[in-house]
């Protein structure tokens, strides 16, 4: 019997790589449109959702899961075998999926936002989380420069996650200097189909909801 999906996102935010997911199971689900721009986040009735106060969570039939790399495992261990982690090494995946989640989204979310963390001068705060993003973005670019994707034996979710990753280098404006050029992997990252019906899907989403996005 088919489960009962439910994605709570915010569109084109890092919940859009569960979007992707989904759509590369072809997996039907409902979903709700959290306006994290607006703190809809820490609503009383999302916080019930989920307590942590951020985008995504899904629930899956009556357990709501939330991080990224947990609710990918779950997808690719119920749904997928192999289809989203890879079948050579998917706990290989699942650990630079954390790496990704913890270290590099959280430093960048530092970058981008550094008034988080301060009452003074956010700029010091900014570029601390900068030089630590650096040598890690740099592990990154120069893998991705030798091999058409992450994992060697091809696709996988974490592709996605990246392809998000470097969007926000650039609304942080962080400096790509001495990086490869990686339009060519981000091109083939978004060709593919459930990329597209992941874009399209997150594009109805905010027709429906009427958010805007602040970066447009
Ligand atoms: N550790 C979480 C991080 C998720 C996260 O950072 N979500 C952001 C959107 S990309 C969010 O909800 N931001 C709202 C906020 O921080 O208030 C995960 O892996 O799912």
């Amino acid at each position: 019997m088919a489960s009962s999906i439910h994605l709570f996102h915010t569109p084109f935010a890092c919940s859009g790589v569960i979007v992707s997911a989904l759509e590369e199971l072809r997996l039907a689900y409902g979903d709700t449109v959290i306006d994290i721009f607006n703190g809809e986040q820490r609503s009383e009735s999302y916080l019930a959702v989920n307590p942590k106060g951020k985008v995504p969570a899904i629930r899956i039939e009556e357990r709501v899961l939330t991080e990224l790399p947990a609710i990918l495992w779950t997808l690719d261990d119920q749904y997928g075998k192999g289809l989203l982690l890879g079948t050579d090494d998917p706990l290989q995946s699942l650990s630079d999926l954390i790496w990704i989640a913890d270290s590099v989204h959280g430093t960048l979310r530092i970058a981008f936002m550094p008034q988080r963390l301060t009452s003074g001068d956010p700029e010091p705060v900014r570029q601390a989380a900068l030089q630590k993003l650096a040598p890690m973005l740099r592990l990154i670019v120069e893998r991705l420069s030798a091999s058409a994707y992450w994992a060697n034996e091809g696709w996988t979710i974490v592709d996605v996650y990246l392809v998000w990753i470097f969007g926000m280098c650039d609304r942080a404006n962080v400096v790509r200097q001495g990086w490869p050029d990686l339009s060519s992997y981000v091109e083939r990252v978004a060709a593919r189909p459930s990329y597209r019906r992941a874009h399209a899907r997150q594009e109805e989403a905010m027709a429906r909801s009427g958010l805007v996005l602040p970066h447009g």
